[in-house]
């Protein structure tokens, strides 16, 4: 028969209706949350002061200015990932508006999500070019907004890196679902197209192998380790939350690889239900993190199940203890 929760609901809403034919008070609705996202697009142009000028809108056409229709088709492909793999409703999972500046400062060589919102630079054009051009850094940024409202892992040493790797994690799958590609399919690079053509490589990093991703004169080689044998110890890069991510990220690409099919249905849920269960603590290690993952998918996929058993090798191959 139906659920305890859908008969106490029918005979509020019953009583709930009688009252309201008598005080003539609106009728009950359940709190809704669009299923549409609420961007708008701000233009910095070329200074610090945030966010800048409106300039394009929620429904409105696309206008001249490139930047501007990357950053809204960005925003836009963040909230349909989280949206249609996840049921999450935007950053909040409570329908938040998004937020972006582009041309944000001058030759400025990032992007990030301030707290608040999102914040684009156009590159120096040397080094990296506009930031707006790879979705996977635009998913990067607007997942650490997602971070910031679920585990809120601090941003230093292991935590850290957790916490970037999501942002890579989430990032990467948000091209794959754009581009409706599989595991296999998939390049596992985080922002290809974004380095200048005089610099050698092919990305900011590399899922798949990371450490690849560029060697180069001006850059340095690509620094990140795949497994805990290269583990770096620094006190630069809020202890190399950039560098040590290499590691959980080559996890996750593992068990995707193993697992195949679209990355977002099975090693994305399994990574969604960790960073958003309540388990996950500020200050997690990755050994904690890996031991999650390990809970989560026997949970959702169950025990003895070809997930449990990804997800348990692939920590296994990184040197994460679970
Ligand atoms: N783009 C950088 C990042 O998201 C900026 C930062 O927040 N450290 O990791
Ligand atoms: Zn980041």
């Amino acid at each position: 028969g139906p659920a305890r929760e859908t008969l106490e609901r029918d005979a509020y809403e019953r009583t709930h209706r009688r009252l309201t034919t008598v005080i003539g008070a609106p009728t009950l609705t359940a709190p809704v949350v669009s299923d549409k996202p609420q961007r708008t697009i701000y233009d910095a142009k070329h200074k610090q002061d945030l966010p800048g000028k409106k300039v394009r809108a929620e429904g409105s056409d696309p206008g001249k200015d490139a930047t501007v229709n990357r950053a809204y088709a960005g925003l836009g492909a963040t909230f349909e990932l989280y949206l249609n793999a996840f049921n999450r409703h935007s950053i909040d999972g409570e329908g938040l508006p998004l937020n972006a500046s582009v041309h944000y400062d001058v030759k400025y060589d990032n992007a990030f999500w301030n707290g608040e919102q999102m914040v684009f630079g156009d590159g120096d054009g040397e080094l990296f070019l506009d930031f707006t051009i790879p979705v996977d850094v635009i998913g990067h940024e607007l997942t650490h907004g997602v971070t910031q409202y679920t585990a809120n892992l601090t941003y230093f040493g292991q935590s850290g890196a957790l916490n970037e790797s999501i942002s890579d994690v989430f990032g990467s799958l948000i091209k794959q679902y754009t581009l409706g590609q599989t595991a296999t399919e998939a390049d596992w690079l985080i922002g290809a197209g974004l380095l200048a053509p005089r610099v050698s490589g092919v990305a900011l990093r590399s899922m798949k192998a990371p450490g690849t991703a560029y060697d180069d004169d001006a850059l340095g080689k690509d620094p990140q380790p795949a497994t805990m044998d290269d583990f770096v110890r620094t006190g630069s890069d809020n202890g190399g939350v950039h560098i040590n991510s290499g590691i959980p990220n080559h996890a996750f690409y593992l068990v995707a690889d193993a697992l195949g099919g679209h990355a977002w249905e099975k090693a994305g849920q399994i990574w969604y239900d960790v960073l958003t269960g309540g388990e996950l603590k500020k200050d997690a290690l990755f050994t904690d993190f890996a031991t999650l993952t390990v809970a989560a998918a026997k949970t959702r996929f169950g025990d003895g199940g070809e997930e449990l058993q990804a997800v348990t090798k692939a920590w296994e191959q990184v040197g994460v203890p679970t």
